[in-house]
């Protein structure tokens, strides 16, 4: 009896838009190439060889049946998923034809929009050909706000940078904050550290409108509502300085503004007024305060926020973010392994952006499209040409953009010209003129940071591609030789690119930002003094590229237990944790942190609250990752269906209970669900999981229906968190 090959292992990383970017082994059977198995990576010791519930059916993923397998042309009406294949020669020029002839009319280039996101935050398909290309092509910038971009600026205006510290250290907080956070279903590689702490006397607390599976899981739960971040950290300021419990010292020493600080919130937040606001009892903030003020004394070690999106998708989520950064530098925690706070570890990652992406390329004056206001931008509300082509790839815009009736408008439009690159027919794709396959990350090669860990990694293909599947970078190589365009710009391969932007990294004065956590568009910023200090201590001292290409993922050369900020080092203006905001007073606002209701806000907008009562909040199932994975049945079974979750006081005022189908409703748009009545929000606040495939829903439209395209206070983010609805019955 013959015995079976043994299977080959490939070592990879997961490319999702998850913190965590697991290292990943694929097991592949050499005799007919399929992958047969996939396993987290030990060598990688902070995502410790476990993988999510999500991405442990993986390989669903990748061979699932309805993966694409040519590229597709539209034959019957927009959004009807009529289409016929289509070989890669004829779509390649079709493509190139509809974007010469757009930009030798009037409207020009720009009247072409390039859409993307996160699909996959591998460096060289999230961002390198395709943004080489569409700035040679002179097509609009987009701004990749639909994330991050309002937390950014929160971080930078206090810090100078994202709230960062070594994650693996959170071992050694005793006090674990999560700040608008689902770290046990968003980050839970980190939520294991948190609880490794735990198990060594930490507690563990989570403030959240909603009692999400990190809340349930928690020590204690605060059901802040929805929105009031910035409140209830100006009255943790109150009572720490009226307790004097602030680290004088560390102030002395590193801030700037600290008597401001401390005049403002003494006047402006005392606890019954952030009460107010919050709709937290006086008695809860004022333990909070002290708890999270005396972390040392009462359980032994430093405090520590994981701050994360959930706050800051309101209309004042960077003043949130802002202001809750200011927090560790009050109480000095920034000065000790494991305290402090974190949003995100990507700019670590000394990266040659610039190599990557071109931006010298840009023409001057290229307008930015804002990616959040997609549904502006398709019905003709943005400044400049209207948009006559649309490329999207790497992204679900007609489930996971705001005000989801316009876009879906937008997307019908028949003088709109649309490619979808996609590993599946999205909904966005139903919509497309021409349809294009991806592949999967098992099929192509690509280099990672990641934004909730220290590890450097690449990913080996592990398959060939399935069917007639490219990656972006493929796909933009052979647009660009159809353009015409310049070939040295997109002759080098993917393994080549990689390379240089790891190796130029230490030389080079781009920005070092990651992917999905920044707007990548802008011209970079020249880096600061201090960052540039940083990055002369060489991050990627000790790693060679041919060791990642062999050895699997490798840890920035940065200290064990890292706290960047224990003596101050802030690039900041001022080079101090600015308190008080040098930016913000050159810029004519208020130089001091304070609180900014959301847009939609039952206490400042009573006449909209009579209309829609309810604050509808909006995070992702958690078993999809955004829009992804809601095609694999194991995980949509899991899921259920779309529900909401009510108080048991809002649901008998509209007679409603548990299992009713619900009409949930505002002036933009509506979506069904089904209702759960219980105590996991608090009167007058609603939950939506997302994000589902509209085709999925009853009724073809999901949670984005009722989300709009206004924007944050600052880093012009999206405010998905930031609705007043009405929810009712619907009754045969
Ligand atoms: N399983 C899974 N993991 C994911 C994702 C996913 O879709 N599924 N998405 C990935 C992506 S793209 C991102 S950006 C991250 C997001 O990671 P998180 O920020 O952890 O995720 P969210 O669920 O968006 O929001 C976190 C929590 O904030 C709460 N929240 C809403 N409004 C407020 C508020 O005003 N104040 C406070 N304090 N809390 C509020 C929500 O109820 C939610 O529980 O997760 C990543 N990981
Ligand atoms: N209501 C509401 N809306 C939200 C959010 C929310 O919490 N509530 N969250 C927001 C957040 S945080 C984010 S980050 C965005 C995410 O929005 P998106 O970035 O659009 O994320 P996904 O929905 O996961 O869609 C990614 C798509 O990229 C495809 N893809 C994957 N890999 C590749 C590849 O290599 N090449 C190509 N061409 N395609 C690929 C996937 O199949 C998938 O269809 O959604 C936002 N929308
Ligand atoms: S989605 Fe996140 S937790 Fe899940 S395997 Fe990927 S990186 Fe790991
Ligand atoms: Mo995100």
């Amino acid at each position: 009896m013959m015995h079976p090959l043994p299977t080959v292992p490939i070592r990879g990383a997961c490319p999702h838009d998850c913190p965590d970017t697991c290292s990943w082994i694929v097991s592949v059977d050499p005799a007919t190439g399929r992958a047969v198995r996939l396993q987290g990576d030990t060598a990688n010791p902070f995502t410790a060889g476990f993988l999510c519930q999500k991405v442990a059916n993986y390989l669903d993923r990748v061979y699932h049946p309805e993966r694409l397998t040519t590229p597709l042309r539209r034959t019957g009406p927009k959004g009807s998923g009529q289409f016929e294949p289509m070989s890669w020669p004829d779509a390649i020029a079709a493509i190139a034809e509809q974007f010469k002839t757009i930009a030798n009319s009037a409207d020009g280039p720009q009247a072409i929009l390039p859409y993307s996101y996160a699909g996959t935050m591998g460096l060289l398909q999230y961002g390198s050909l395709d943004r080489r290309f569409f700035h040679r092509l002179g097509a609009s910038l987009l701004d990749r706000t639909i994330c991050a971009t309002a937390g950014a600026a929160g971080c930078d205006i206090t810090l100078g940078t994202r709230a960062m510290i070594d994650p693996a250290a959170v071992a050694r907080s005793r006090f674990i904050v999560n700040w608008g956070s689902n770290t046990k279903v968003t980050n839970s590689h980190l939520w294991a550290i948190m609880h490794r702490a735990r198990a060594d006397g930490a507690k563990i607390v989570t403030i959240d409108p909603h009692r999400s599976r990190t809340a349930e899981n928690s020590d204690w739960w605060l059901p802040v509502r929805p929105g009031t971040d910035a409140a209830l950290a100006l009255g943790v300021l109150h009572i720490l300085f009226r307790e004097g419990l602030e680290d004088r010292a560390y102030l002395n020493d590193f801030c700037l503004g600290a008597d401001d600080l401390q005049k403002r919130v003494g006047a402006e937040y005392p606890p019954e007024r952030v009460s107010h606001i919050t709709g937290l009892p006086v008695a809860d903030i004022e333990r909070f305060a002290n708890e999270y003020g005396r972390a040392q004394e009462l359980f032994g070690g430093p405090a520590f926020i994981r701050l994360n999106y959930g706050m800051q998708r309101h209309g004042g989520g960077a003043m949130a973010v802002r202001t809750v950064c200011c927090l560790p530098a009050v109480t000095g925690d920034w000065r000790h392994p494991g305290g402090g706070a974190m949003l995100s570890t990507s700019k670590l990652f000394p990266f040659d952006d610039v190599f990557l992406t071109r931006p010298d390329l840009i023409a001057l004056g290229t307008r930015t499209v804002n990616m959040t206001r997609l549904a502006d931008a398709l019905n003709g509300d943005v400044e400049g040409p209207p948009v006559r082509a649309l490329y999207v790839y790497n992204s679900n815009p007609a489930a996971v953009a705001p005000d989801q009736s316009r876009v879906l408008a937008g997307l019908r439009r028949e003088d709109l010209f649309t490619v979808v690159h996609d590993l599946f027919l999205t909904d966005t794709a139903t919509y497309a003129d021409i349809v294009l396959p991806a592949t999967s990350q098992f099929e192509h090669f690509d280099i990672h940071n990641s934004y909730g860990h220290l590890y450097v990694q690449v990913n080996h293909p592990a398959i060939a591609p399935l069917g007639e599947a490219k990656p972006n970078t493929q796909v933009f190589r052979l647009l660009a030789n159809a353009m015409g365009f310049e070939k040295e710009l997109f002759a080098m391969s993917d393994e080549e690119l990689a390379r240089r932007a790891f190796e130029g990294g230490e030389v080079s004065p781009a920005n070092s930002s990651g992917s999905g956590v920044t707007s990548q568009t802008s011209p970079p910023n020249p880096l600061s003094e201090a960052e540039r200090g940083n990055q002369k201590q060489g991050r990627f001292s000790g790693i060679t590229f041919d060791s990642l290409m062999t050895d699997g993922a490798q840890r920035l050369n940065v200290p064990e237990n890292w706290a960047p900020f224990a003596a101050g080092n802030f690039p900041t203006p001022s080079g101090k944790c600015e308190l008080y905001s040098l930016g913000e007073a050159a810029a004519g606002r208020d130089p001091l942190p304070h609180y900014i209701p959301p847009h939609e806000d039952p206490q400042t907008k009573p006449e909209l609250a009579a209309k829609f009562p309810l604050q509808m909040i909006t995070p992702p199932s958690p078993s999809f990752l955004n829009s992804s994975f809601v095609n694999v049945d194991v995980l949509r079974k899991k899921a259920g269906e779309p529900r909401i979750e009510i108080s048991a006081h809002d649901a008998a005022v509209r007679t409603l209970a548990t299992g009713d189908t619900v009409r949930v409703f505002n002036d933009r748009g509506s979506f069904r669900a089904k209702a759960i009545v219980g105590d996991s929000v608090k009167p007058g606040v609603v939950v939506a999981y997302g994000i589902w495939w509209n085709r999925y829903t009853d009724g073809g439209a999901n949670c984005n229906a009722i989300t709009s395209t206004a924007l944050t206070d600052q880093g012009r983010g999206a405010t998905f968190f930031d609705n007043l609805v009405e929810v009712e019955p619907l009754r045969a």
